[in-house]
């Protein structure tokens, strides 16, 4: 039997017998290298109505029959709420340097404005403190895109108000907690608020209206610009950004009219985030394309959402491949395909990553999420609980060694974060697809960690010693 790292958090160290491991990255990453886990509130909590939390979006949206695939709903998730030693010391065992994850609007501010809720409040106190008794940095999310209901019942993000809202809700949370967070993101993927949740109608609030999405952006960057302005005056020393989820656009053919489709893709998804946040404009291609649809701004919107960041967060899961004649079959590829039908691709995060610096000078980069939804394997082994999950480990590992080589070529990355820490509850998908490192038996809520943790432990270490090795020969 070996021995816990922690004994209350119950992972192993990496042991001899540990899963054949996929090669270590070669790539040397700097002492500085921030390496992490991640979560969002609402996929994790749990504790739905409890401790005058208020209702959010997506507390309603799981109400409406048909919009999440095994009928579930965030109201017990993960449980972390009641879990959150356990969880933390499971943090704690992995040897991550940051833990990124989002605080609930509407646990905090149940109306999103006006009263405070001190109970949500506290339980973030205590997350945070949890975190840095532990050595491990704080990197926090306001918006994982639980906003509160009674907002959206004034017109949620597609109402300018809304904006100002969030900048006091951002004041709010920067009070409590500004002074012992490394980190603070407005916003994590923007286009996915936007896109799947008022125009595809996927995702909460559940609309379909793209003129509505386009202004809803809008409203969210204009949010994210305002709010680090007013984070920076009130004497916030967090380092901000927000997180987008990007991911190259290649024509399935070099076929004109694909070639069109790829670049127009690419300006919805990428350039119509990055443009304004990096160079103050929308790009021109895609206000013509939109033409009506295009959103509504007034002067000084662009200047205030390209406000200089600390740092921008990348979400990368895989590519997209783009037809003008409709939806690509990924499966034709013959690359290997994760259990949300995602082709693993990590050659295009060194892609992405090497296009943000040569084209906008992005400041440096985070990957704040990565990782895949794959069938998990659980098996006992001489009396033990384990989850076989190579796939996830092969994933992680191709996808770090992707960070390195744009490292090597000059990338100012800063940190890498896998997604996720636990099985959670993915949006539309519920329950069924796992992204975790840690296995939840939703049954009984037991965690345990994969052999994916596993290994992400046994890479920590390797880098810590590698590290500082390093340092102890410059000072020989
Ligand atoms: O689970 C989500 C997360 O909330 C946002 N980024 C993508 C993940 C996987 O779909």
């Amino acid at each position: 039997m070996l021995m816990p790292l922690n004994p209350r958090a119950g992972i192993q160290p990496v042991a001899p017998a540990a899963p054949a491991a996929p090669a270590a990255p070669a790539a040397h990453f700097p002492p500085s290298f921030v390496w992490g886990v991640a979560t969002s509130a609402f996929q994790i909590e749990g504790a739905a109505t409890e401790d005058g939390k208020g209702e959010s979006i997506w507390d309603r949206f799981c109400r409406v029959p048909g919009a999440i695939a095994d009928h579930s709903d965030g109201d017990i998730a993960c449980d972390h709420c009641h879990r959150l030693d356990e969880d933390l010391d499971l943090i704690a065992a992995l040897g991550v340097d940051a833990y990124r994850f989002s605080v609930s609007w509407p646990r905090v501010q149940p109306l999103g404005q006006g009263a405070w809720n001190e109970a949500g409040l506290a339980f973030y106190e205590r997350l945070v403190d949890g975190l840095l008794a532990r050595g491990i940095q704080p990197y926090l999310t306001l918006n994982h895109w639980d906003l509160p209901q009674a907002l959206q019942a004034q017109g949620g993000w597609a109402a300018r108000a809304t904006v100002q809202h969030f900048v006091d809700y951002a004041l709010g949370v920067q009070r409590r907690l500004g002074d012992r967070v490394a980190a603070i993101t407005t916003h994590n993927e923007p286009w996915v608020i936007a896109k799947l949740g008022h125009e595809d109608g996927v995702f909460a609030p559940g609309l379909r209206d793209r003129a509505m999405a386009m202004q809803v952006s809008h409203h969210l960057l204009l949010s994210h610009g305002l709010a680090l302005q007013a984070l920076r005056a009130a004497g916030c020393r967090a380092r901000l950004g927000i997180v987008l989820n990007l991911a190259p656009v290649q024509p399935a053919t070099d076929s004109p009219a694909d070639i069109a489709q790829a670049r127009l893709e690419d300006g919805l998804l990428l350039r119509w985030y990055l443009d304004p946040l990096f160079r103050a404009r929308y790009p021109q291609d895609v206000l013509d394309h939109l033409g009506a649809d295009a959103p509504r701004t007034e002067p000084g919107d662009l200047a205030a959402i390209a406000t200089a960041m600390d740092f921008l967060g990348i979400n990368y899961y895989s590519r997209n491949v783009v037809s003008a004649a409709g939806p690509v079959d990924v499966q034709a590829s013959g690359l290997p395909i994760t259990d949300m039908g995602w082709e693993v691709y990590p050659e295009g995060l060194t892609d992405l990553l090497l296009r943000l610096h040569r084209d906008y000078r992005v400041p440096p980069i985070y990957v704040t999420e990565n990782g895949g939804a794959f069938k998990d394997q659980c098996v006992m082994e001489d009396g033990e609980a384990r989850v076989h999950d190579p796939d996830r480990t092969e994933y992680i590992a191709s996808h770090i060694a992707a960070v390195g080589a744009a490292l090597g070529q000059g990338v100012p990355m800063a940190g890498y974060m896998v997604w996720s820490l636990l099985d959670n509850f993915e949006w539309a998908s519920g329950y069924a697809k796992r992204f975790g490192i840690v296995f939840v038996d939703y049954a009984t809520q037991r965690r345990t960690p994969k052999d994916s943790a596993r290994w992400y432990q046994g890479f920590l270490q390797r880098q810590r010693s590698g590290a500082k090795a390093a340092v102890d020969a410059a000072n020989r």
